[in-house]
């Protein structure tokens, strides 16, 4: 008589703990991976389709593409969250963060938080600065809208990204209170650099997955060359430049400079920019 059959699985990591890897599939099974994955050096991450079978992972599924930073595999779509005040409304972190998300081929979508704590004209002052966010082709929605925000959620994988101290683990508790997220001071996590949340996991809501991820402080475009990060400036190649490889800060004639001018391309995206062209 052969071996025993073991059954093989497909499905999903949704958390990792240690060495042990949560697989959801038609339930939940806590898994160990084979020694190949070590010995062949790759590392799975929570958003891979693995296949399995009684007690272990035995292979991964091809990524449809993943971040290291935070580690997640297979993402639909990238919300960034920030906020209008405390951590301050920090357009130089935003414009950074749509630049790597669009590296990676996902429409960032935009979502503002602590407008509450705003008198009506800096509201106002910001919502005009979000329009041109809007303009160019990024969803912005607000953290009191839970609706809207839960409507874009369902069948997808969705990973919460921004600054420590935003309030993302607060808007998820808000999706769905059974999550139970752990949330902190801001003024605790920016004076010791701490972050509430450490780790990452996936959430699960409706038909879909959510990842509240670690936030950041600051962070930089180190894989992004000069050329990468214009070109993720989406807005830029709506405009003529004499030059074709223009990079839009020495040459003449550039349709980019003339639009900054003009007031058709928003100062501060431009400058932030410059400042990052300059790995300021
Ligand atoms: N006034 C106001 N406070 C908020 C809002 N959202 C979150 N907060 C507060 O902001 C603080 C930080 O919120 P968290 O949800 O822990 O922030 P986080 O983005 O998860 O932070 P990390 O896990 O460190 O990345 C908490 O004290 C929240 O109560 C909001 O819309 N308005
Ligand atoms: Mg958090
Ligand atoms: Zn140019």
């Amino acid at each position: 008589m052969g071996k025993m059959q073991l059954d093989k699985k497909q499905g999903i990591i949704i958390k990792i703990y240690g060495d042990i890897f949560v697989v959801k599939s038609d339930k939940k099974y806590k898994l160990k991976a084979k020694m190949k994955f070590k010995k062949e050096n790759i590392k799975l991450f929570v958003g891979d389709q693995v296949i399995f079978d009684d007690n272990y992972i035995l292979d991964i599924l091809p990524r449809k593409n993943y971040l290291i930073r935070p580690p997640v595999s297979n993402i639909d779509q990238i919300i960034i969250v920030i906020s209008a005040s405390n951590p301050e409304f920090n357009l130089n972190l935003l414009d950074k963060f749509i630049c790597i998300v669009e590296f990676n081929n996902l429409k960032p979508i935009i979502c503002l938080s602590k407008m509450d704590l705003l008198d009506s004209k800096e509201k106002a002052n910001i919502s005009k600065i979000l329009m041109y966010y809007e303009k160019i082709g990024y969803t912005i929605l607000y953290n009191d809208d839970i609706d809207s925000i839960r409507n874009i959620l369902n069948g997808k994988i969705t990973v919460f990204s921004g600054q420590s101290g935003v309030g993302k683990s607060t808007l998820l508790n808000k999706i769905d209170s059974k999550f139970q997220l752990k949330t902190g001071e801001v003024s605790a996590k920016l004076l010791r650099g701490k972050n509430t949340t450490r780790h990452v996991e996936l959430l699960e809501i409706d038909d879909g997955y959510l990842a509240d991820t670690p936030g950041f402080s600051a962070f930089d475009l180190v894989e992004m060359s000069d050329q990468d990060i214009r070109d993720n400036f989406i807005e830029f190649s709506y405009y003529n430049c004499q030059y074709r490889d223009c990079m839009h800060i020495h040459e003449v004639n550039c349709g980019v400079k003339n639009a900054v001018n003009s007031d058709k391309i928003l100062k501060s995206r431009y400058e932030n920019y410059k400042k990052f062209i300059c790995k300021e």
